[in-house]
């Protein structure tokens, strides 16, 4: 049975290869609202913002204030996690601000506003040409959910928890009630759910926790998304490429990288080699659509990027090297609010501290942003690292741990991306076809990163490189 489905969808898609939805191109900036911009002190009830529990009164008014910032760091689309209204009460001390608490699906929380004025900041946000993803959580209702009293046979039990072969799928999730998808009436719920915010302008969905998801639910949800041109994004914590691999093929267009975050962390943040790295990209041809993945350094479930340093210059510096870095890859870059200024955190909730904007920075924080928004605009200058097929070189074994490789190629147009792992400067030369480039000869060219100091030159059969401690480059190749 399984198998006709999965033959039925493919069937499908490649009946439609050309309508696929995409993001391929796009630079997301994922926004907490509640720890955005606080645009309306009116709907501040219980706002207090020296707990991290508490509501901070960040709304959607505040971030469609604070969308020509996000346009000004070279965005061109949003994840907002949830704004659905959430349960009113307290759980563990803790406010539902995170949104991942529901109450119901098809109205906005008043601490974000309301219909109207998610309906404006959709308006505004296209006006400015942006896109839109909005986070749908399927899986469970919050805690104190009037849901769970009313319809208790929407609900998985203990009884059966207890008899699931997939505990995964029918066992609460952190003891949330936990919906089971195939109920009829769960199951037309959650469809409509989609249909209704879709109706209202967004252009993708980023599905919640999809790991405890009914699978043949699942597609079904992804099959109707497909056809109505939505784009689909679906965490599954610590997904691995073939994690991706395995869901672009069942129908969800991209999933979050996880297994690149983690190594990153490790190669670019900590001091690992950028081994690491290096296996997990050499990985992207197991993925049947790689311009799709997300890729990212941080998000609000893992501590922050920069907090990976005990100390705050150090975070900030290879923040610097992890966005530019960021910005060679093929895929979908999310930005969780905050990196661009190397903002530091430990776990939930110190990862989700309020947004500081321009007149809050510090002169250290101005020179991270300027390097994201300056990666930023490099990349989306350019087809070949926008949406160009990507192609790891073979580093020799001796350098490995300190040099990553690869090229951005998109027509007649061809960029080289260059990390370096070495706490000090250094040249490289080695030959071309060591790396299995090919390449003619190049006089020096600059990075085209700006405040960088970072060189090539292709001569004798040898590329040479010449290239700062802990950062990460990008040069036109002829
Ligand atoms: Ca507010
Ligand atoms: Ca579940």
């Amino acid at each position: 049975m399984r198998r006709l489905i999965l033959s039925g969808l493919l069937l499908t898609s490649a009946a439609h290869a050309q309508a696929l939805p995409s993001f391929e191109g796009q630079v997301i900036y994922q926004v907490l609202p509640d720890r955005f911009y606080d645009g309306d002190p009116t709907n501040n009830a219980g706002v207090d913002r020296s707990n991290l529990r508490a509501w901070h009164g960040g709304d959607l008014k505040g971030l469609t204030e604070k969308l020509p910032y996000i346009e000004k760091l070279g965005a061109t689309a949003l994840w907002l996690t949830p704004i659905y209204r959430q349960q009113a009460v307290n759980s563990f001390d803790t406010a539902a601000y995170h949104g991942y608490w529901p109450e119901n699906f098809r109205q906005v929380d008043p601490h974000f506003g309301s219909l109207a004025t998610f309906d404006a900041f959709v308006k505004a946000a296209k006006g400015a040409g942006m896109k839109i993803v909005l986070d749908q959580v399927i899986n469970h209702y919050g805690y104190e959910a009037s849901a769970v009293k009313a319809n208790p046979g929407w609900f998985n039990g203990k009884a059966q928890c207890d008899v699931s072969r997939d505990k995964d799928v029918d066992c609460p999730l952190a003891g949330l009630p936990d919906l089971r998808q195939s109920v009829p009436a769960v199951r037309a719920a959650l469809l409509e759910n989609s249909d209704f915010w879709r109706a209202r302008g967004v252009d993708g969905f980023r599905y919640d926790a999809i790991k405890h998801v009914e699978r043949p639910f699942l597609l079904d949800l992804l099959k109707k998304d497909r056809a109505a041109g939505t784009w689909t994004l679906g965490e599954w914590y610590d997904a691995d490429t073939g994690t991706v691999a395995e869901w672009q093929k069942q129908g969800f267009d991209s999933l979050f990288l996880f297994s690149l975050q983690a190594a990153m962390r490790q190669s670019v943040m900590g001091s690992s080699g950028l081994g690491n790295v290096a296996n997990v990209l050499a990985r992207s041809g197991e993925l049947a659509r790689p311009g799709e993945v997300a890729l990212f350094l941080d998000n609000h479930d893992v501590p922050r990027f920069a907090q990976g340093s005990l100390f705050e210059d150090e975070g900030q510096a290879r923040t610097k090297y992890g966005l530019r870095a960021l910005m060679t890859l093929r895929g979908v870059p999310v930005i969780y609010q905050g990196t661009e200024i190397a903002m530091r955190g430990g776990a939930d909730p110190d990862n989700r501290r309020t947004m500081r904007f321009e007149d809050a920075w510090t002169p250290a924080e101005k020179g991270v942003y300027e390097v994201a928004q300056g990666a930023i605009r490099v990349r989306q200058a350019s087809a070949a690292l926008r949406a160009g097929t990507q192609t790891l070189l073979t580093v020799p074994d001796s350098l490995s741990s300190d040099l990553l490789l690869l090229t951005r190629t998109s027509g007649s147009e061809r960029k080289l991306a260059a990390w370096h792992g070495g706490t000090a400067r250094k040249t490289y030369s080695v030959r071309l076809n060591r790396l299995g480039l090919q390449a003619s000869a190049q006089d020096v060219t600059r990075t085209l990163y700006s405040g960088q100091d970072a060189k090539v030159s292709v001569s004798g059969g040898f590329l040479h490189l010449s290239l700062p401690p802990k950062d990460a480059a990008v040069f036109a190749l002829k």
